[in-house]
């Protein structure tokens, strides 16, 4: 059971908030830029190889202070020190949250149940590394010898998203000759296409589930056991094609897979925050112990950042307050994440997990239903393909979308002018957006009048640029990092609990009890509402 707090929207800071919001709601960014001409020195954060210039947001230096205030006042440095040092902060579960304690040094000391987990953190990234190494070497051999060149990550939700983002991520800096795919759909064809030009002699699964039982990944990893004996023809084998993550050795062994094999971890790492746990062996594969090494550094020092930093130059406190500025004052159901990096197009998918399943509540800790919104919707596609494509509704349209534009100095790939240009559209973007083309400017280069209010941006639009100097290891992990604490931050502000995920398991017990049913030979009984049994009627019958 949680305290009970003063409900947010009674706290005296949430009523200075809305005064303050009335005050400011209809200063244009223009005039916000035109009042104050060191406004893009002052709304900037410098820190960690970070730029965060968030003075094209719909705010004044009062209202970070307002909103740090609340930070204060929610008990956002307590709660904080509670996660790191192993507090049960997910109370719905029993559980302490510790994915802080997976990249903390060798020297630290975090207790979790009564013994410091470090040393054992340290243990499982150490096996983790001698395999990988033999894997990158090609001493890891497959049943009938031959080297292995494929790995197939299986593993749906927190055991997959992380792990391809990753992947994609850093795929600039993964060894070449090594084929990786992920495989996590229910749906056959993602496992038949993954696959499909693969031989099972030079392919390795991994079987990644915190609790190897869930049905996709199981399903899936069943499939790939029946692959690779329909072509090895020896149960033998599996321990050469096999390895396990997870944290239930016994379901592990069950399934066949000797426990050698098995990377562990612990329930203190939820799903959607296990990347740089055992569930991150396909990245460390990929780009090698060294560079896993420096991604988990990149992570901690955005952990120990967001553990000392005042509110207002905290990176991840700042990004968590102006979401809730944008969602609960400025009413922006969504935000849209624009990564102006081609290799980060996984990194909204990952985000919308981390952020709509950890703050996607209608009840607070406390049990009382909230009378202000929560979660904001976070979607985006890689710069500049969204240009082309949804941006028109984010300049001209209906909806205020904030953005976060992510956007590095140095390129990956050195080719011509492709980077200034990437660069040069990322900078305008966030322009066009904030100060928009007014009807006078259009008018002075002489459009038409009929034409005018078609033409006219109205600008105003918030967005926050973040310029990094590369995409690195530890830049991906200083981003991770710096996305998981400011949902933590609103999850402390919006008094809800970040790290449970009830929403996701009626959906998973109606399929169980429909399953059957598609499957019987006769027909079944049906005792749904009339538009599921008609559904499944109709699917019996075209299935024959
Ligand atoms: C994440 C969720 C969920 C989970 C998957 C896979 O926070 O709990 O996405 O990661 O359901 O679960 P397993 O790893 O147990 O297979």
């Amino acid at each position: 059971m949680a305290e009970n707090k003063i409900p947010l929207k009674e706290m005296k800071e949430w009523k200075a908030l809305e005064a303050h919001y009335a005050a400011i709601k209809n200063t244009h960014l223009r005039e916000l830029f035109a009042a104050d001409p060191k406004r893009a020195e002052t709304l900037a954060v410098d820190a960690l190889g970070i730029y965060f210039d968030y003075s094209k947001q719909r705010l004044t230096t009062e209202t970070i202070k307002l909103l740090a205030d609340l930070a204060e006042a929610s008990g956002l440095r307590k709660a904080i020190e509670g996660m790191f040092t192993g507090e049960k902060i997910n109370i719905t579960e029993g559980r302490a949250v510790l994915h802080t304690a997976l990249r903390a040094p060798r020297t630290a000391k975090v207790m979790a149940g009564g013994e410091n987990v470090i040393p054992l953190v340290h243990e499982v990234l150490e096996k983790m590394e001698g395999f990988a190494d033999k894997v990158r070497a090609g001493q890891w051999k497959g049943h009938t010898g031959k080297a292995i060149k494929n790995i197939v990550n299986i593993g749906i939700g927190g055991s997959d998203l992380g792990p391809v983002m990753a992947y994609e991520a850093l795929k600039n800096y993964s060894q070449r000759g090594l084929t990786f795919r992920f495989v996590s759909n229910i749906d056959g064809t993602d496992f038949a296409e993954a696959v499909a030009d693969l031989d099972p002699a030079e392919t390795l699964f991994i079987v990644a589930s915190k609790t190897f039982t869930t049905q996709e990944t199981m399903t899936n990893a069943a499939t790939a056991r029946d692959w690779t004996l329909a072509a090895l023809k020896d149960k033998a084998a599996i321990a050469r094609h096999f390895v396990a993550l997870s944290t239930n050795a016994a379901k592990v062994s069950e399934f066949g897979i000797d426990t050698a094999n098995m990377f562990g971890f612990w329930d203190w790492v939820g799903g959607r925050y296990s990347m740089f746990s055992a569930i991150g062996l396909s990245t460390m594969i990929a780009i090698g112990p060294d560079n896993f090494r420096k991604m988990l550094a990149g992570a901690h020092e955005m952990d120990e950042h967001y553990r000392a930093a005042p509110f207002a130059g905290n990176l991840p406190a700042l990004m968590g307050l102006l979401g809730v500025w944008n969602n609960n004052f400025l009413g922006a159901a969504s935000i849209a994440v624009l990564p102006y990096e081609q290799y980060l197009k996984r990194f909204p998918a990952y985000l919308q997990q981390m952020t709509m399943e950890s703050n996607g509540k209608r009840v607070t800790l406390d049990g009382r239903a909230v009378d202000y919104q929560t979660s904001q919707v976070y979607w985006g596609e890689p710069g500049t393909n969204g240009q082309h494509s949804f941006y028109q509704l984010i300049h001209q349209g209906t909806k205020l979308i904030p953005c976060d534009f992510l956007a590095f100095s140095s390129p990956a790939h050195k080719l011509g002018r492709h980077h200034d240009l990437l660069m040069a559209n990322v900078f305008a973007q966030a322009q066009a957006l904030a100060f928009g083309k007014t009807a006078e400017e259009l008018k002075k280069e002489g459009v038409k009048d009929w034409l005018i209010p078609h033409k006219t941006f109205e600008g105003n639009r918030p967005s926050t640029t973040m310029l990094l100097e590369e995409l690195t290891p530890a830049a991906l992990g200083k981003l991770v990092a710096l996305y998981e604490h400011s949902v933590f931050t609103q999850g402390v502000i919006w008094q809800i609990g970040p790290f449970d995920q009830w929403g996701v398991e009626l959906g998973k017990v109606l399929a169980g009890r429909i399953a059957p049913e598609l499957e019987a030979a006769a027909a079944p009984d049906l005792k749904h509402d009339a538009s599921t049994n008609a559904l499944i009627r109709r699917y019996r019958a075209a299935r024959g």
